[in-house]
């Protein structure tokens, strides 16, 4: 069962190798009935960022034995319940590292230096009419705080090292490895760099873990980034912080509400405003369905999987 349209290639591939539904295909107000219908095969679940396998439609799928999700994240999926009816659960970490630290890298530039405002005052003619474009705020050595130092806030940080940039970190707890400065507060994080990056897993822990006085540490000439979920973020909280001039600026690849953005923030030539592409490179995309097809052959096969998060 294929949730939502996620990558032509892998749909491809699925449909020659099993007998795939689509349940996109089927209206609404059907999908209880159709799934019904069909739960005595349906064995295997894809999902993605956007529609994952919650509990309810767990429930409906008596058959199923793996949900293999086109993601690296997995706050679409309900894991206590995969746990309790023994579901195996695979994702995609590794392959989309490079893309997502690049993309986390490319927002902090392009929001500092103004990259998109600028180009948009080349498209219009303003500067033939009106002369150089302003000032924009330097990004090579600024302090940089990052909330996770997983696998993408560690590639984040070796990016941004090379940029002269000191490093520093939020996680649950320090990591004994990790040559950068822990704090182990947020706000405390916030309060002392000048870009601040969510790199964190979406959880009932850090939902809004990027809230008002975190922001308000982070001040005037800071900058927020968010590469991981949009309810990282109190998004209301951070429309009023931008348009009160609380927050310096702001580069966002993801939203509390996809794919609903919130409109304040369009006239705002402080922020950038980029629609979830962290992962959306043909290269990345196409290693991430080569994964979760391995993992699928791996499970139909008995053989251990590639990618096992449960
Ligand atoms: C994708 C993602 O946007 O890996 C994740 O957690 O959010 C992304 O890679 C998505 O799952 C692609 O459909």
């Amino acid at each position: 069962l294929l949730t939502v349209p996620m990558n032509s290639y892998l749909e491809g591939e699925l449909s020659k190798r099993c007998k795939l539904f689509r349940l996109w295909e089927t209206p609404l107000e059907n999908r209880w009935q159709f799934l019904r219908a069909n739960a005595a095969s349906i064995r295997a679940l894809v999902g993605n960022s956007v529609v994952g396998a919650d509990a309810e439609m767990i429930d409906a799928l008596p058959a199923l034995e793996i949900v293999a999700s086109f993601s690296v994240g997995l706050d679409k999926v309900d894991l206590a319940k995969c746990r309790e009816r023994r579901i195996r659960v695979t994702n995609t970490p590794d392959v989309l590292t490079d893309d997502v630290a690049d993309l986390a890298i490319g927002l902090a530039i392009a929001t500092m230096r103004r990259i998109c405002e600028a180009d948009r005052y080349v498209r219009s003619g303003a500067w033939k009419n009106m002369g150089d474009y302003k000032l924009s705020s330097k990004f090579s050595g600024k302090t940089i705080g990052i909330i996770g130092l997983g696998r993408i806030g560690l590639a984040i940080a070796k990016r941004a090292e090379a940029f002269d940039c000191p490093i520093s970190y939020y996680s649950r707890s320090e990591k004994p490895h990790a040559n950068y400065k822990y704090y182990s507060s947020v706000v405390d994080l916030a309060a002392n760099c000048h870009i601040l990056i969510v790199a964190c897993a979406l959880t009932e822990e850090t939902r809004h873990i990027v809230n008002r006085e975190v922001m308000d540490a982070l001040g005037p000439k800071g900058v927020l980034v968010n590469i991981g979920r949009g309810p990282l973020v109190d998004e209301a909280e951070l429309v009023s912080a931008l348009l009160e001039g609380r927050l310096g600026g702001a580069g966002l690849d993801v939203f509390e509400h996809e794919p609903h953005v919130p409109e304040q923030l369009f006239g705002l030539e402080s922020v950038v405003l980029v629609p979830h592409v962290g992962s959306g490179t043909w290269e990345t995309r196409k290693a991430m369905a080569d994964l979760v097809l391995g993992n699928l052959e791996a499970h139909a096969m008995n053989e251990p999987l590639l990618t096992p998060v449960l």
